[in-house]
């Protein structure tokens, strides 16, 4: 995936189709006098719904598609003719999307699974014909229900990557590395802070063909909450996973202490994060032999640790071990994180400031105004 095509974040307009009119009509036909009422309904308008599709992997597929319009129904007509229902839209989205309403930022849901459909507007009902209306009182009903009006709205779509295993650490720690010796993927790897500026996703398979699914995020570092660095904007990514790996090299002057500074971010951004279960890896350990080992075991903080190393291929037996065991203890199982063990809070929309947002938004808005009535 080219870096530039991540998209997991876009704002849309969209809109439901109203419903058509009911017609008042009479029949009117030779040798048929008073043929009383036939107009029939009006048909119901498309609605906008939301589908889950596991074969999208970003949102970048409605980056430039900025409004969503499903059809109007048809007016009926006589002879108890209905109107033509308006075909609805139908927005696919990789799985771990996220819907906001853009105006006030309010959560309105999210869709996790493949196949998944949420009715985000409704399409509006078509209105009755008078052939309905037509009662012993009323032999002759002039009128007819108009259709209901359509729904409006803006929306963002945030995704949060559905992966198992969150990697966290500072720039330069190996994460890519691991991802990319450990699955399929091929992330960008090299020695200098913030090779990765998009999030990576890799399967990891593991023993009888049992797998899960790892996230590599960009590096964190002391400050990230203000903003420095990447920022924290893709900590969202790891919000969703079950488990977080923290990646410390070997070669680190503290590691307890950079896990807590690595906590206190992730604390800034989401304290929801630190209740998660939490591994540690020690990367490069190539560089160390025994002694340095036992040494540096002394001084480590209180989680389950490993030492490990992307190079040699030491220790990443018992890494994936852990992380299935992690991952499969009574718990935690990755759906039931993915669905009922995550809060979804509101969006900021003032704190919103991506550069790139920015500017799509600006171009849409003027796209906007060419098109609104
Ligand atoms: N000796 C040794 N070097 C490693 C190992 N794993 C990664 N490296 C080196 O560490 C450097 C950084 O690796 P990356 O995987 O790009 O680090 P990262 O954590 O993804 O870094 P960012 O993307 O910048 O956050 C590269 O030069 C790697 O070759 C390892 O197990 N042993
Ligand atoms: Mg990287």
């Amino acid at each position: 995936m080219a870096e530039t095509n991540f998209v997991d974040y876009v704002k849309i307009y969209c809109r439901s189709g109203k419903g058509g009119r009911g017609s008042a009509h009479f029949r009117r036909e030779k040798y048929v006098p008073k043929g009383g009422p036939d107009g029939g309904d009006g048909g119901d308008g498309g609605s906008v719904i939301l589908r889950g599709n596991r074969n999208y992997w970003t949102l970048l597929h409605l980056r430039y598609e900025r409004h969503i319009l499903a059809e109007h129904g048809e007016g009926g007509m006589g002879g108890k003719s209905f109107g033509k229902k308006g075909e609805s839209k139908i927005i696919e989205v990789p799985c771990g999307t996220v819907v906001y309403d853009a105006d006030t930022g309010e959560y309105l849901c999210d869709i996790t699974e493949d196949g998944e459909e949420v009715v985000l507007l409704k399409g509006g009902r078509g209105g009755r014909g008078n052939v309905h209306f037509k009662s012993s009182t009323n032999q002759t009903p002039r009128y007819a229900q108009p259709g209901e009006p359509f729904e409006e709205r803006w929306i963002i779509l945030e995704l949060k990557l559905l992966a198992d295993v969150g990697l966290v650490g500072f720039p330069n720690a190996g994460k890519s590395t691991l991802l990319s010796v450990v699955s399929a993927a091929k992330p960008k790897i090299a020695d200098y802070p913030f090779t990765t500026l998009v999030p990576n996703l890799g399967i990891v398979s593991y023993r009888d063909s049992k797998s899960f699914v790892m996230a590599d995020i960009p590096g964190i570092i002391e400050g990230a909450s203000e903003g420095r660095g990447l920022g924290l904007r893709f900590l969202r990514h790891i919000e969703r996973n079950s488990l977080l790996l923290f990646i410390i090299p070997a070669d680190s002057d503290n590691i307890k202490k950079e896990y807590n500074i690595l906590l206190n971010e992730l604390r800034e951004y989401n304290p929801e994060l630190i209740d998660k279960t939490h591994l540690l890896g020690i990367s490069k350990s190539d560089m160390l032999d025994d002694e340095l080992k036992a040494a540096i075991a002394k001084e480590l903080p209180d989680v389950s640790y490993v030492f490990f190393s992307s190079i040699t291929g030491e220790g990443l037996p018992i890494l994936k071990d852990m992380i299935w065991r992690e991952l499969n203890t009574e718990d935690i199982t990755p759906k039931m994180i993915a669905r009922e063990g995550m809060t979804h809070r509101n969006l900021e929309i003032s704190s919103l400031t991506f550069e790139s947002d920015e500017d799509l938004q600006s171009a849409e808005e003027d796209e906007y105004d060419e098109t609104s009535p």
